[in-house]
């Protein structure tokens, strides 16, 4: 039997996205919770207070994507399913006038996919500044010497044990030996992300989930009227390469996530934001996972899928379903700016628009896909 997808996938199981799991950390009072709340449109307490709960609030945020939008207009989509990332917003992390990272925070945080460091640079005399004052370069170098204090420790533990078993059974000298660099770049003060490492390095790291590895981006969190240039200038310079630095004000972002769609670009448009700093801050971080989105279109359903760099058709075709992946046959392929452009997938094929790739294939972000397979 040869079928197609129809588009859409068919309904039943689905194989859940890689994991994107964000925790959400910084000092106390510089708006974790009202970043949390902006982004997955929920509306957890927050609070002027130092040390607020201890339980992380979860929630899921919706990766902004207008190009999904607007293609499932064009086929008239019953409904429109966008790519997600799972956020945890961690109690408070004590500065270093505090008791430093309990351990039960720090368990939390190596469960983590990515980091969003949110610093703080808004002025309110009604909240309490936290212990690095509202500078926020200098969070950000407390913050991360506490990561990278966090890392060494357990990095040096390791490092004993991994030298005692290596006399035994040379076989893992060469993992013994790699932990003892890292041992010895973490006790420097350094992040391991400020060195480029090999992959066996890597895959000997894993089991230890540094903190120091984990993709960050950071947040300066600004006053209404604030521009943060100046800041972002500086922040570059503290922050591991390949980091990014965004500039909002989480309390802007959190009124207009209330609003609904139309209310909420007029606020932001007339307050020169744009679209808004959420849907840059989310689209970074999504990538800095080394996620990419891939989509399938159709009267019932346009949607999103998510798979990691390097996925091939079948492993995406398998995100849809386990059948299509088993039965992969070949996959119609076409970017969707291209559908786009020429007016829906349809209009697409009429024009020869649409490839035909095979196994080999490697999903590009933002191919749109119909999966040819035959169980
Ligand atoms: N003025 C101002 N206040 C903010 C901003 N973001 C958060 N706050 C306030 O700062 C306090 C602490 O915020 P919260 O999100 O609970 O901080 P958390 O402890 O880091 O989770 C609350 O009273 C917030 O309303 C902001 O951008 N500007
Ligand atoms: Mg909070």
């Amino acid at each position: 039997m040869l079928v197609t997808t129809d588009r859409v996938g068919k309904s039943g199981a689905t194989i859940p996205a890689p994991m994107a799991l964000v925790g959400i950390l910084g000092l106390p009072n510089v708006g974790k919770t009202a970043l949390f709340n902006a982004l997955t449109g929920l509306s957890a307490l927050t609070a002027s207070h130092p040390y607020s709960t201890t339980e992380p609030n979860v929630g899921v945020a919706k990766v902004p994507d207008d190009r999904l939008e607007r293609a499932a207009d064009l086929e008239g989509s019953a409904k429109t399913s966008h790519a997600t990332l799972d956020l945890l917003d961690l109690p408070a992390m004590a500065g270093p006038g505090g008791s430093g990272l309990g351990a039960q925070f720090l368990g939390r945080l190596r469960e983590m996919e990515a980091l969003a460091v949110v610093l703080r640079g808004f002025h309110d005399d009604a909240v309490p500044d936290t212990d690095s004052g509202t500078d926020p370069v200098s969070q950000a170098e407390t913050l991360l010497l506490e990561l990278t204090l966090a890392d060494a420790e357990v990095f040096s533990r390791r490092a004993d044990k991994a030298a005692k078993e290596s006399m035994s059974d040379a076989s893992l000298k060469p993992v013994a030996a790699a932990i003892a660099r890292a041992a010895a770049h973490l006790d420097e003060g350094l992040p391991l992300r400020a060195k480029s490492w090999t992959e066996q390095e890597l895959a000997a790291f894993r089991d230890l989930a540094p903190l120091t590895l984990k993709p960050a981006v950071w947040v300066v969190n600004v006053d209404e009227e604030a521009s943060g240039d100046a800041v972002t200038g500086r922040l570059d310079e503290v922050v591991p390469d390949g980091d990014l630095v965004v500039v909002l004000s989480a309390r802007i972002e959190e009124e207009a996530a209330r609003l609904d769609p139309a209310d909420r670009s007029e606020l932001l448009e007339g307050l020169g934001l744009g679209e808004g700093a959420l849907a840059t801050m989310v689209r970074a971080t999504y990538s800095a996972l080394g996620l990419l989105s891939f989509f399938t279109l159709g009267p019932k359903e346009s949607r999103a899928w998510t798979v990691g760099a390097g996925a091939t058709a079948p492993e995406a075709a398998g995100k849809i379903h386990s059948d299509l992946e088993r039965g992969f046959i070949r996959a119609e392929v076409a970017p969707i700016d291209v559908v786009l452009e020429a007016g829906g997938w349809d209009a697409a094929k009429s024009a020869g628009l649409i490839r035909l790739e095979g196994k080999e294939y490697v999903v590009k972000e933002g191919d749109v896909i119909v999966v040819r397979f035959s169980v």
